[in-house]
């Protein structure tokens, strides 16, 4: 058994995420294995939702603990992070700041303006563009904006880049893996794969600790996004080390327990391949699912490109985890004038 249960959760998700059949989806890719998705990005009524609501719930009651008044953090200039954020802080009546670095090489006429960071910023965040590039790590962009808030007065509380390296940011995917179990008992089957997404890693190191739990860490396959894998994974390795002591697992997570496939984040992060297009064309056309350029799109691709290439064995079901993403389109409107 898992102690999740001994740290607060301040409610910002609907409850458990519908587990859905693609029929369509596993036909097209030849009926041998078949694809479900857990729909993440349908968690909540906040701004779109998506998966950082899971983590921020964890994070909510350490932040009004603290009696800050403003909730600091970071992300691209179309970070879903930094959206979740300033929706938090709106629901909870906090003010926010979200430093939003240009983490990509796209120069979408409105990229600056829509999706994301107009959410962001009708939600009243102060959404700061600096023109720092890609980094998963602490950044000083995000350390000026916390004391600039201590310097105006406020009372800051820092969360960094996609929550992950926050002490509490692996423990909403460790509940995500709780759901999936209780889940499957209702469904009555067994998911033998779920795919899912990473770049800043406390998403799939969630899910790993919750999945080592039955022993099934390993059928976790993250797909990096990020184009710095070596990075990605080293996080990933860190979070889980804590999140699990946390929870108290009571064992170490083997390495071989970690599964990150590096092949499909080209030509870089943040910017879609002729591959990562097709995919996003073909979850929409084939179950009207929405994935973006920058995360799901790319899930979607290695999901796709192991089911071709057998890495599945004929009979699996896959449960891909949809973490939300889709307002992100919106700055990529040329790529996809025509479909
Ligand atoms: C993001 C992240 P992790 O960062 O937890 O690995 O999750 C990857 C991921 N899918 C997957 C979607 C839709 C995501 O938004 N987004 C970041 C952001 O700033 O939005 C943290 C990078």
């Amino acid at each position: 058994m898992l102690r999740l249960d001994k740290f607060e959760r301040f409610p910002l998700t609907f409850g458990p995420t519908p587990i859905e059949h693609l029929p369509r989806m596993t036909a097209a890719l030849g009926g041998k294995v078949e694809i479900y998705a857990k729909r993440d990005d349908c968690n909540s009524g906040l701004a779109f939702g998506g998966n950082k609501l899971r983590k921020l719930e964890y994070i909510v009651p350490d932040a009004i603990a603290s009696n800050a008044d403003t909730l600091v953090s970071i992300g691209g200039v179309q970070s879903n992070h930094t959206r979740m954020v300033a929706a938090t802080a709106a629901k909870i009546g906090m003010k926010c700041v979200v430093v939003q670095e240009s983490w990509v090489p796209h120069e979408d006429a409105v990229y600056d303006r829509v999706g994301n960071i107009l959410l962001t910023r009708l939600m009243g965040a102060d959404s700061r563009i600096v023109p720092d590039g890609f980094d998963i790590g602490i950044r000083k962009s995000w350390e000026d904006a916390i004391q600039s808030v201590k310097d105006a007065g406020g009372k800051p509380y820092g969360i960094p880049a996609g929550a992950s390296v926050h002490k509490f940011g692996g423990l909403g995917y460790v509940g995500f893996a709780e759901e999936v179990r209780r889940q499957e008992a209702e469904m009555g089957i067994r998911f033998d794969y779920i795919i899912v997404c990473v770049v800043t890693g406390s998403t799939q190191a969630g899910m790993i600790v919750g999945f080592a739990a039955d022993n099934r860490a390993d059928r976790v396959i993250g797909i990096d996004a990020s184009g710095t894998p070596v990075q990605t994974r080293q996080q990933v390795r860190e979070i889980v080390d804590n999140t699990a002591e946390l929870v108290e697992l009571g064992r170490a997570v083997r390495d071989d327990e970690i599964v990150i496939l590096d092949g499909y984040a080209y030509p870089a992060y943040g910017v879609p391949s002729h591959e990562t297009n097709e995919a996003i064309r073909f979850a929409a056309r084939t179950e009207a699912m929405i994935t973006d350029p920058v995360y799901e799109g790319k899930s979607m691709q290695g999901m796709i490109d192991l089911v071709n290439k057998g890495y599945f064995p004929e009979g699996s079901k896959v449960l891909y985890a949809h973490l939300g993403g889709a307002p992100a389109l919106n700055g990529y409107s040329y790529t996809y004038r025509n479909g």
